[in-house]
């Protein structure tokens, strides 16, 4: 399945051999953190240096004076931007590519797109850096890392994903166990702190107390050591609680679903893995869970203490302003002014609250409001182009996927905007 793209792999593995040092440039999201990992530790293990540089997009530029850039999770949407790069170049991304590079030097361009596999479900960037590490050496480890982009992107373990958690499982670094698939800790911290899924008890001890009282399971057991009827009860018991809400259904079956246990990790949960190095990137700590990937214990309890509080930051804001969540015609809304996060938000209320509309959350912050809008596949209406239309028409920069799309307006256009994604939506929906 991974043969196209394997010869790919092999050309950007001759590249690397030829060099000593290589600049790797990758997102700050779970999935470009974890690919660089995946491609620093196979770099290590051939002696060869290398330094990494943390970016929101590639947008923000490439100064580099290395022979060598490797993008990683990026490159591929940027045909101007890396044509422009005086050094050879290694595209490890699995973003649609849009449009000819002309490269200056030597350029490599490994993209599951261009080898007929669907990027956005099939294959993340850091399975794309696992198949190159896996030509630059015995590098089978690695997969634990790459499956924590595949988890960070939201991607389905099918196609190239499966075959690398094959590979994984069948060299014993991957475990398939069951269970839910949530945090570790005690089993009042992982439920209160709880953001996939959300359970809405942050805020609500009581109840919390409460349910599990009532289900019977001691509040301060480890999550991870209970016994096999205990998980029982507990996953009924929050199945129960998350179908009451109305959540999107898929939802259910992701918590209930296989479990990856990562046996040679610092943090041997892939659950816990991935919420901690997305946080550390969040909180623009990008290093830290890139250290964490590269099994450096000294970060682990700051990685963890960070994890913490992005989550804590989290759920306070989403409960001091779900109050003022409005309903337009066909979305919801939410306008915040200087909030913490913006897409965090967007992501939970569209999935644990209101599941059955396109969901807006804007926030007006130094002078710029930005938008996140979220919905699920079963609401037919997309986004990234309604996004796109909307902020033109109020002179702002909008687009994304169907289901999760983003937007820079000025903040003095924020109702007019708002009103016209509404009516955009109607209009899609067919009912405007
Ligand atoms: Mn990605």
């Amino acid at each position: 399945m991974l043969d196209i793209l394997r010869v790919e792999a092999l050309k950007a593995a001759e590249l690397i051999k030829e060099s000593d040092f290589a600049h790797i440039y990758t997102h700050y999201d779970a999935d470009g953190i974890s690919a660089a990992a995946v491609i620093a530790s196979a770099l290590h293990r051939l002696e060869k240096s290398f330094q990494v540089t943390f970016l929101k997009g590639l947008n923000e530029g490439v100064e580099s004076d290395a022979e060598l850039i490797i993008l990683a999770d990026m490159g591929s949407g940027y045909p101007d931007i890396v044509s422009q790069i005086d050094a050879n170049v290694i595209i490890i991304d699995h973003h649609f590519p849009a449009g000819r590079i002309e490269p200056k030097r030597k350029l490599v361009h490994v993209n599951p797109h261009l080898a007929g596999l669907d990027g956005t479900f099939e294959l993340s960037a850091s399975g794309t850096a696992y198949l190159v590490a896996s030509v630059l050496g015995e590098n089978s480890d690695l997969a634990a890392i790459a499956l924590v982009g595949i988890l960070g992107d939201k991607q389905k373990i099918v196609a190239g994903n499966a075959e690398i958690v094959r590979q994984g499982v069948e060299k014993g670094y991957i475990e398939i166990g069951r269970g839910l698939n949530i945090c570790s800790g005690s089993v009042r911290d992982v439920l209160r702190l709880s953001i996939e899924p959300f359970l809405d008890f942050y805020g609500k001890e009581d109840e919390l107390d409460d349910f599990l009282k009532k289900v019977g399971i001691d509040a301060e057991k480890d999550i991870d050591e209970l016994n096999e009827e205990e998980l029982m009860r507990l996953s009924n018991a929050i199945v129960l609680r998350l179908l009451k809400r109305g959540v999107y259904e898929d939802i259910i079956e992701d918590f209930i679903g296989e479990k990856f246990i990562l046996k040679n990790e610092l943090i041997t949960n892939a659950v816990m893995l991935t919420d901690v190095v997305n946080a550390c990137g969040r909180a623009s700590a990008c290093s830290i869970g890139f250290a964490v990937c590269m099994k450096d214990e000294n970060y682990l309890e700051k990685a963890i203490n960070i994890w913490r509080e992005f989550q804590e930051g989290v759920l306070h804001e989403l409960v001091t302003r779900r109050g003022d969540i409005k309903e337009g015609d066909c979305i919801r809304y939410l306008i915040m002014d200087n909030a913490a996060t913006t897409a965090p938000i967007a992501s939970i209320v569209s999935r644990y609250l209101f599941s059955d509309r396109p969901f807006v959350a804007v926030n007006v912050k130094n002078s710029v409001a930005k938008v996140s809008a979220r919905s699920n596949p079963k609401i037919p209406v997309d986004l990234g182009e309604v996004l796109r239309k909307a902020a033109m028409k109020v002179g702002g920069r909008g687009g994304g996927h169907r289901v999760a799309a983003g937007a820079n307006i000025s903040p003095d256009r924020v109702e007019e905007f708002v009103k016209e994604v509404d009516r955009l939506c109607c209009a899609e929906l067919g009912s405007g």
